[in-house]
C-alpha cells in the first residue's frame, strides 16, 4: 500500500521505535534489579505501534489499548514519565500506583484505562464508538488493539459483531505476534488469518507486515478515513513477533525453539527501518546514533527522577475503592 510520508513523519516513526525499545529494555533491567514487580515488553511490536500511533489523531480519537502497548500509548502522546510512574507504582502514577505496571490511562489524551482481562477492551471500545456515532461526532474514531489470542475470546466476537451491525467508527488492530504466552497461533485457530475473520461479520479485514511501520500507518490511516466517512469498522491484522518472554514472569525458551526466534530476529523491525531510512537518505547512520543516545539519556534521567518520587501512603489504600471517607472495616 503506497502512502507518502513527510521526512518529519518518518523521523517520528524512527524515534518512537527507538524509544519503545529503550523503555522495554529498561523495564526488564529494573525487574532484574528487583526494583519493579514485573515487566512486559513490546520488543518486536515497535513498527505496529509506531505506525498505528502516527495514524491516531490526537485530541480527537480514542485509544482502547492492551497491556503490551507502551509503544502505542507513547506514540499517541502519553507522557514518558507516566510510563515509569506506572512501573515503579508511585503515588503519582495515573492510577495512583494501584494497577499492574503498564496499565496506564490518560483521559485527557483519549487513552482508556487498560485491563488485563483479555478482550475486555474490545467491548468497551465499541461502546465508545457507539457513543461517538450517537452524538454525531463524525470526525472521531476509536482504535482498539489486542493480540491474536484475544480473538479466541467471546467478548472479541461480540464486539466485532456489534460494530459491524451498527457500522461503528472503530478500527480493530490485531498485533499478531503468533504467541499467546506459551500457546502458539496454530493451537489458537485453524485458519491462521485473523484478517479473514472480518469477512464472517461482513466487513473488511486487511493483513499487513507488522515489521513495516509505514505499511501499518497506511492501513490504519485508510481504515480511519473509512470510519470517518461512515463506512464502519475495519480489522487490521499486523503480523509481528514477540522477541522477549510474555513478561518477566515466564521463560520463552521453554516453549519456543532458538531457530524460530533467530529467524524472526533476522527481520527485526528496528534495524530494518534504520537501514531503510539510511538508504532513502532520510537520516544518516550518525543521526540515528545521536537519536539513540539522546533517547538513552532521556530514559535514564526519567528513570532516576521517577524512582525518587513517593510511593502511595498506606492510609490511601482504600481511596477510590469504596465510596465515602470510611474504610471497609468501619
Ligand atoms: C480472559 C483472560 N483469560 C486469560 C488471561 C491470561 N492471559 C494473560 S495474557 C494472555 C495471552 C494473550 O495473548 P495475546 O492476546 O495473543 O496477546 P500478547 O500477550 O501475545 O500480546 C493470557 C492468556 C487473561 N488475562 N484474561
Amino acid at each position: 500500500m503506497a502512502m507518502e510520508l513527510t521526512r518529519d513523519e518518518l523521523v517520528t516513526l524512527m524515534r518512537n521505535m527507538l524509544l519503545q525499545r529503550a523503555v522495554d529494555t529498561r523495564g526488564f533491567q529494573l525487574n532484574r534489579q528487583g526494583k519493579i514487580g514485573i515487566a512486559m515488553g513490546s520488543e518486536g511490536h515497535e513498527a505496529v505501534q509506531a505506525g498505528a500511533g502516527l495514524a491516531f489523531v490526537r485530541g480527537k480519537d480514542l485509544l482502547y489499548p492492551y497491556y503490551r502497548n507502551t509503544g502505542i500509548v507513547l506514540a499517541c502522546g502519553f507522557d514518558l514519565a507516566d510510563v515509569f510512574r506506572s512501573q515503579f507504582a508511585r503515588a503519582t502514577d495515573t492510577t495512583g500506583g494501584r494497577s499492574i505496571i503498564n496499565h496506564v490511562t490518560a483521559k485527557s489524551k483519549g487513552i482508556a484505562s487498560i485491563s488485563s482481562i483479555i478482550a475486555s477492551q474490545c467491548t468497551h471500545a465499541v461502546g465508545a464508538a457507539f457513543a461517538l456515532q450517537h452524538r454525531r461526532e463524525t470526525d472521531r474514531v476509536v482504535l482498539c488493539t489486542f493480540g491474536e489470542g484475544a480473538t479466541s475470546e467471546g467478548e472479541w466476537h461480540e464486539a466485532v459483531n456489534f460494530a459491524a451491525i451498527h457500522r461503528l467508527p472503530v478500527i480493530f488492530l490485531c498485533e499478531n505476534n503468533q504467541w499467546a504466552i506459551s500457546t502458539h497461533i496454530s493451537k489458537q485457530m485453524h485458519n491462521p488469518s485473523v484478517a479473514e475473520r472480518a469477512e464472517g461479520y461482513g466487513f473488511e479485514g486487511i493483513a499487513v507486515d507488522g515489521f513495516d511501520p509505514v505499511a501499518v500507518y497506511a492501513a490504519v490511516r485508510t481504515a480511519r478515513e473509512k470510519a470517518v466517512a461512515g463506512s464502519g469498522p475495519t480489522l487490521v491484522e499486523a503480523t509481528c513477533y514477540r522477541f522477549l518472554s510474555h513478561t518477566t514472569d515466564d521463560d520463552e525458551r521453554t516453549y519456543r525453539t532458538r531457530e524460530e526466534v533467530a529467524a524472526q530476529r533476522a527481520n527485526d523491525p528496528v534495524p530494518r527501518f534504520e537501514k531503510r531510512l539510511i538508504e532513502q537518505g532520510v537520516l544518516t547512520a550518525d543521526e540515528i546514533e545521536t537519536m539513540r543516545q539522546d533517547i538513552t539519556r532521556i530514559v535514564n534521567e526519567t528513570t532516576d527522577a521517577v524512582e525518587s518520587e513517593p510511593l502511595p501512603l498506606p492510609e490511601s489504600l482504600y481511596t477510590n475503592v469504596y465510596a465515602g471517607p470510611a474504610g471497609p472495616w468501619c
